[in-house]
C-alpha cells in the first residue's frame, strides 16, 4: 500500500515530531545530568502592540502535555491576545524539550485561522460565514481548521469528517461538477436531480454560474425549484467577475422581479474582508476558504524565563513568568508575576510590576501534573472571542 505523507497522533504526543536538536538537547543535558526546574513561556510579542489576534490551539497543546510532568497555564480559547505569554510551562526542562516543535505548530497556524475567521465574522455581523477552506490544506488537518473557524466566528463548516470529530455537522451544497455532469442547458436538471436527492433538511442552494450569465440561472433555478429555492450561490470566476458587486445587485433585481424575494444569496470564490465590506449589504452570505487558509501562521516562540527559580531569557526577550491581565477598559496588561497588584492605573509602560486592581488574569491551568484541568466548548470559545474582540477593539489596531 503506498502510504501518505503523514504522521499518526501517537507519533506527535511521544515528542517525535520535533526539530531534532532539541534531542541533542536532552542527550547533552542527560551527559552532564542536568535537568533545571523551568519556566517557559509562549509569545508573539513580548509588550502589548495594539493589533490583537484570537488564541485557538488549546485543546491540542493540552493533549500534547497530557501525560507529562509538567504545569501548564493558558488563556482560554477564543481569548485575544497582543502581547505576553499565551501559555506558561513549568516542569522539568528535559520532560517537555521535544515538545516545543509540535506546541508552536499547534497553537500557531490554528491562532492564525481563528483570527481570520473573526475578521471575516466582525466584518459581516449581520450575514452567515461558512468555511469552505478545507480544500486548500492536508486534509488531515482539516478539523484543526473547522475548529478555529468556529472559534472565530463563522456559522458554519463544509468538511464532513472534521464535523464528525468536533461535533459540528457540515453543511454544503452543491459543486459545479454536478451541474457539469448534466451538461450546457440542462442546469435544470442537475438542481431538480439536487432536489430530489438530497434530504428535506439541506437548503435548496442552486449554483448558477456555470455555464450562462448568472442572472439567466438564477431566473431558471428559481422557475425550477419553485417556492423549493432557498438561495442561489454565485462563484464566478475571478476572470469572469468584473464588478462583482453589481452582478450580485443584478441578479438580486432579477429574482426580485420573478417574485422571489425571499431567495437569498451566497457568494464565494476569492472573498476576503475588503470583498465582505463591499457585498454584505447585497448578500445574505460568504463561503470563504483562502481567506482563512492563507493566513501567516502567528509567529509564536517559546522562550524559557526561568531556571530553578532564577528569572533569565536570552537578548530580546523578557526574563521572569508573567501574567497578562484584561482590565475592564479593554486593556491587555503583561507584568511579572511576582509583581502583586495595586489599585492604582497602570499604563502601557507601567506594566513590569503593577496592574491595575480591576484587571482580570488571563492566564488559567491547562495541565497539572499531566492531567488536563480544562474542558473545551467550542461554542463557548466563539462566544468569548466575540465578546473579548468587542471590549478590546480587536482589528482597530492601535499603534
Ligand atoms: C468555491 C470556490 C473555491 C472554494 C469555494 C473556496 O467552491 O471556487 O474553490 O473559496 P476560496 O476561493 O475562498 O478559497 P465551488 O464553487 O464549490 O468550487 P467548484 O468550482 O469546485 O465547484
Amino acid at each position: 500500500m503506498t502510504t501518505m505523507d503523514l504522521l499518526d497522533e501517537q507519533a506527535i504526543r511521544d515528542g517525535r515530531s520535533t526539530d531534532a536538536y532539541f534531542l541533542r538537547t536532552e542527550e547533552a543535558l542527560d551527559a552532564a545530568d542536568r535537568d533545571p526546574t523551568v519556566v517557559a513561556e509562549v509569545t508573539a510579542d513580548q509588550f502589548p502592540t495594539g493589533a490583537f489576534e484570537v488564541l485557538a490551539g488549546c485543546s491540542d497543546a493540552a493533549a500534547l502535555f497530557e501525560g507529562l510532568p509538567v504545569d501548564v497555564d493558558a488563556l482560554r480559547t477564543g481569548q485575544c491576545f497582543d502581547g505576553g505569554p499565551v501559555l506558561q510551562i513549568e516542569g522539568r526542562y528535559r520532560a517537555f524539550a521535544r515538545y516545543e516543535t509540535a506546541l508552536l505548530g499547534l497553537l500557531s497556524q490554528a491562532s492564525a485561522f481563528a483570527t481570520r475567521a473573526l475578521t471575516a465574522t466582525l466584518a459581516a455581523p449581520d450575514s452567515l460565514v461558512l468555511s469552505f477552506g478545507s480544500r486548500h490544506l492536508h486534509p488531515a488537518i482539516a478539523p484543526m481548521l473547522e475548529r478555529a473557524a468556529l472559534v472565530g466566528g463563522l456559522d458554519g463548516i463544509s468538511n464532513v469528517a472534521a464535523g464528525e470529530m468536533i461535533g459540528k455537522e457540515a453543511g454544503g451544497t452543491m459543486p459545479h461538477a454536478l451541474l457539469l455532469c448534466f451538461g450546457e442547458g440542462n442546469q435544470a436538471n442537475g438542481w431538480r436531480a439536487f432536489d430530489d436527492g438530497v434530504g428535506p433538511d439541506v437548503p435548496r442552494v442552486a449554483l448558477v454560474d456555470t455555464f450562462y450569465d448568472e442572472t439567466v440561472e438564477a431566473r431558471e433555478a428559481a422557475a425550477t425549484l419553485g417556492d423549493a429555492l432557498d438561495s442561489v450561490r454565485i462563484d464566478t470566476t475571478g476572470s469572469r467577475r468584473g464588478d462583482f458587486r453589481h452582478i450580485v445587485r443584478e441578479v438580486r433585481w432579477e429574482l426580485d422581479a420573478q417574485g422571489h424575494e425571499d431567495v437569498g444569496i451566497f457568494v464565494s470564490g476569492g472573498i476576503d474582508r475588503e470583498a465582505i465590506l463591499k457585498l454584505r449589504d447585497v448578500v445574505d452570505g460568504f463561503g470563504i476558504g483562502s481567506y482563512v487558509t492563507n493566513a501567516d501562521p502567528t509567529d509564536f516562540a517559546l522562550d524559557i524565563v526561568e531556571v530553578d527559580g532564577e528569572p533569565i531569557s536570552k537578548r530580546g526577550k523578557l526574563p521572569g513568568r508573567k501574567r497578562v491581565y484584561r482590565t475592564k477598559d479593554g486593556g491587555h496588561h503583561v507584568a511579572l508575576a511576582d509583581g502583586g497588584r495595586t489599585d492604582g492605573g497602570a499604563g502601557a509602560d507601567e506594566t513590569i510590576r503593577s496592574v491595575p486592581g480591576n484587571a482580570e488574569p488571563l492566564l488559567e491551568p491547562l495541565v497539572r501534573d499531566g492531567e488536563v484541568v480544562r474542558e473545551f466548548d467550542v461554542d463557548a470559545a466563539a462566544e468569548r472571542a466575540r465578546t473579548d474582540a468587542e471590549l478590546v477593539g480587536f482589528g482597530e489596531e492601535r499603534d
